[in-house]
Formats: structure tokens, sequence, C-alpha cells
């Protein structure tokens, strides 16, 4: 990373994680005066304390529930109680994550926050996992509300790489400490309508022939033989997000695409074998109640890796006018999808504001970090196009100060290849059951 970035991102790194409680803050409503008051004591250092998982997490029984025990009403009391069963091990209900999802106050909501990255320690230890970002195709027939590259937007920049050049990249991001590349493109006309799904497949198959490390696909709707065939050419994983589990908001999003063929191509490729990630937007519109249905329907789904991502306004769109959430929304998401999925992976994502609150994600209990791009490369992120990019923020070098900041440190290849393993022979076990 270039010296000017790192000094620039370290120095303003107080700020930008005072501003994010302050967005707390400013959230809460009637508590507002109690919260202001909090304030000093919820900035840098408490962030660093949950950062470093030292947090007094409070627990029925304890001096420190025992104290405030007065303070409580009995609804802020049972956040304590479900945050404590699940540092047991048994993840909350739906009913029992609606309660944490609806929970404003400060101190629960970072014992929430502390929970969720023990859980992650317990399961995961102190390691994360880092993905590679190859979008070697921008072009898009599909005209989702959200996105930059919908089929009729000019702004954005479109591009196809050659797959030579792709699995060069990719050789270079193993070299470089990544664990995966994720292979990813518009609903390319050229594939998706010229039915060329063979290039794909080809492409697939030249990374496969450069790198060891998991090879991951974000193609967009494929038929099923399709996906065999990504599966035969090396590909160990499928992401295709739904953004959201409400139909009618579904609707609004991913305008004019079908939400079950979107759920069976899920479930199509996990019959085939590959393991699947899932994937929720968080302010286009949802309620608390449809966050809390996606991180079920996640479960139900079987998804091996589950995210939330903020929403973030593209210019040239239909929603480029709407706000992107506030950090807290995103954390609160993460912690609770952490104690409901404890031992999947869950990414905190470079796309939504680079470095900005990235030591925030890792405080609500992510495990990978993605969308690492390789600087000057021409290649572009999604939500952020061109953030961080070329100053390689978004590079190993770039994130692993953070990483080891926050307590945490970059796991191993030969690790995250027996994650994969295992996590297939788990997915293949329970199909032959079922
Ligand atoms: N075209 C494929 C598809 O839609 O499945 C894969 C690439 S798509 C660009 C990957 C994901 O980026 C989307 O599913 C969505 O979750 C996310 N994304 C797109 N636009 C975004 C935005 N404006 N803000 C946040 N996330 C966005
Ligand atoms: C990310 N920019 O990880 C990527 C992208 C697609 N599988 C992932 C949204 O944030
Ligand atoms: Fe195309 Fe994917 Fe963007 Fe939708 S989200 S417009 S399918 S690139």
């Amino acid at each position: 990373m270039s010296g000017t970035w790192a000094l620039k991102i370290a120095n303003n790194l107080q700020y930008e994680v005072a501003s994010a409680s302050k967005q707390f803050v400013n959230e809460s409503d009637s508590e507002q005066s109690k919260l202001n008051s909090l304030m000093d004591e919820y900035t840098i250092p408490t962030v660093q304390a949950i950062l470093k998982e030292d947090v007094k997490i409070p627990c029925a029984g304890s001096p420190w529930q025992t104290r405030q025990r007065a303070a409580f009403t009995r609804a802020e009391y049972s956040v304590k109680r479900i945050i404590e069963k699940a540092l047991r091990g048994l993840p909350p209900n739906k009913k029992e994550a609606m309660r944490l999802m609806q929970c404003r106050d400060i101190e629960d909501s970072f014992s929430l926050f502390a929970a969720a990255s023990r859980v992650r320690g317990t399961r995961f230890g102190n390691r994360v996992f880092l993905y590679g970002f190859l979008y070697f195709s921008t072009y898009c027939r599909k005209m989702c509300s959200f996105c930059f590259y919908r089929k009729v937007n000019t702004e954005c920049p479109r591009y196809r790489k050659d797959p030579d050049e792709v699995a060069e990249m990719a050789r270079e991001l193993e070299k470089s400490g990544v664990h995966l590349v994720d292979l990813t493109m518009g609903e390319d006309p050229i594939i998706h309508d010229g039915k060329r799904y063979d290039l794909l497949v080809k492409l697939v198959k030249a990374v496969r022939d450069r790198v060891s490390m998991s090879i991951m696909v974000s193609p967009g709707v494929l038929p099923r033989k399709v996906l065999k065939s990504l599966k035969e050419a090396g590909a160990d994983w499928y992401a295709l997000y739904q953004e959201t589990h409400n139909r009618k908001l579904f609707s609004t999003l991913r305008l004019g695409q079908g939400y079950d063929e979107r759920m069976k191509a899920k479930s199509e490729a996990k019959k085939e074998g590959l393991l699947i990630e899932e994937g929720m937007l968080l302010g286009v519109g949802e309620s608390n109640e449809d966050r809390v249905d996606s991180i079920f329907a996640m479960k139900r789904l079987g998804a091996s890796q589950v995210r939330a991502m903020g929403f973030i306004p593209q210019k040239g769109s239909p929603m480029e006018g709407r706000e992107s959430p506030p950090i807290i929304d995103e954390m609160k998401t993460l912690a609770i999808m952490r104690l409901v999925h404890q031992d999947r992976l869950m990414p905190a994502s470079l796309d939504i504001d680079a470095l900005k609150g990235f030591e925030l994600r890792l405080a609500s209990g992510s495990n990978v970090v993605s969308s690492i791009i390789p600087p000057n490369s021409g290649l572009a992120g999604v939500a952020q196009a061109h953030l961080g990019v070329d100053e390689g923020l978004r590079s190993v070098e770039g994130v692993t100060p953070f990483i080891e900041r926050s307590g945490l440190q970059v796991a191993s290849q030969k690790s995250y290849l027996r994650w994969v393993d295992e996590e297939k022979e788990l997915q293949s076990a329970r199909s032959n059951h079922s």
C-alpha cells in the first residue's frame, strides 16, 4: 500500500469510528440524552475493546448483571439472556433474533457485537480468510434497480477481460496470499443470451490450471447442466444473492427476474456439490423483520457463506437518490447473523467503503475479507467501482495491518482448503441423508 494512503487512513480512523458511533447515537430517539452522555465512552476505546473481544459481556448471574439488574426492563433483560444462550452455542430462534434486531439500547448493542466476535473466536479462532475479486465482464443484460452495471446504465465502465489475463491475475492474487478467487460477471449477453456457457467453463478451467486456491463463481442464474460443468472445471463455490427474501421487495430490486428461479439455481448448484453463498442488501426498503427473515432463509437454504452488505447508491440507476444505511445497521445484522450462523463464513466486504468501516465489520463477527482487487489492473469493484483499488487499500498488503490491529490474523492457505473440504463432505453427507 502506498505510504501516504496508509498514513491518511490511520489518521482518519479515529474520526471515522467516532462518526460511526455518532450515527448510532443519532439513530436513537427517546434515549437520546442518555446516549449522548455515553458518547465519549463508546468511541475509539470501546470499539477497540470489542475488536479485541475483551468487552464485558453481561451474563445472567454475573456481578455486572446483578448490579445492573435493577436498571433493566424485562425486555432489555431478555436481550442479555439471548446473548448468553448464543455464547453457549445455542443460536437465537427467529423471535429472539427479532428481539436483538429491535434492540436500541447502546450497552446491549455493544454486548451483541462483542458476543458475535466471541462466537467467531470460539468457532474459528482468531484467523480470517481473504477473498480476491476479479470482475471479468461488466456487461449485463439485467436491469437490477440498485446496480451500477444494469443494462441501460451508460455511466459505468464496460469491459470483458481475456481468460488468460484473468488466470494470470488469479495467480498473482494467490501469490499475494488470498485464499479464494471470486470470478464475477454481469449477466453478460454473449454468455447468457448467446448460450456460450462454454466460454465461462473455459475461463474457470484456465484459472484452475494456474491456481490451487479455492474458486468461487458469481455469474448470475445458470441452468443446472452449466453449474455441473463449472463444478467439473474446478469451481468450489457458487455465489448468487437473493438480496431480500421478501418477494414483493425482490420484484422492485431485481426487476423482471424470477424469485423462485434464483432460489432454484442455488439449490441445484448445491446438489451438484457446489458450496453456496447467499446474501442480502441493507437499506433497500426492507424492514427489521425482512432482515431477520433473510437470516433464517439462508439457514433453510443451507448456505455455507452468508453476507449482509449495505446498499451504495449508484450514478445513473433508479436508486441513485437513496441513502446508504447507517453502519450500525450492518453491524447489528452481521452480529445477529454470526449468532445464528455460528459456524458459517461471513464476509466483511471492502466493496462498501474500502477500509472506512472495515474494522467495525470485523468487530461484528465477520471472518472473511472480500473484494480484494489487484491495483492498476483495470478491474472494477461492484458497489464501489474504483474506491481504494489503485491506491492499494483493497490489497492483502493494505488490509493486513487493520486485521492485525483488530487482534486477528490472516489464516493459512491450508486451513482454508481444509475448511472447504470438510464443508463439502458435510454437505454431501447431509444431502445423502435427505
Ligand atoms: N451479476 C451477478 C448477480 O447479480 O448475481 C453477480 C455480480 S452482482 C454485481 C454481485 C452483487 O453485488 C449483487 O448480488 C449485489 O448484492 C451486490 N451489489 C450490486 N450493486 C450494489 C450496490 N449498489 N450496493 C451494494 N451492493 C451491490
Ligand atoms: C464483494 N465486490 O465481495 C464483491 C462482490 C460477488 N460474489 C461479490 C459483491 O463485495
Ligand atoms: Fe446485472 Fe448482477 Fe448488476 Fe443485476 S446485480 S444488473 S444481474 S450485474
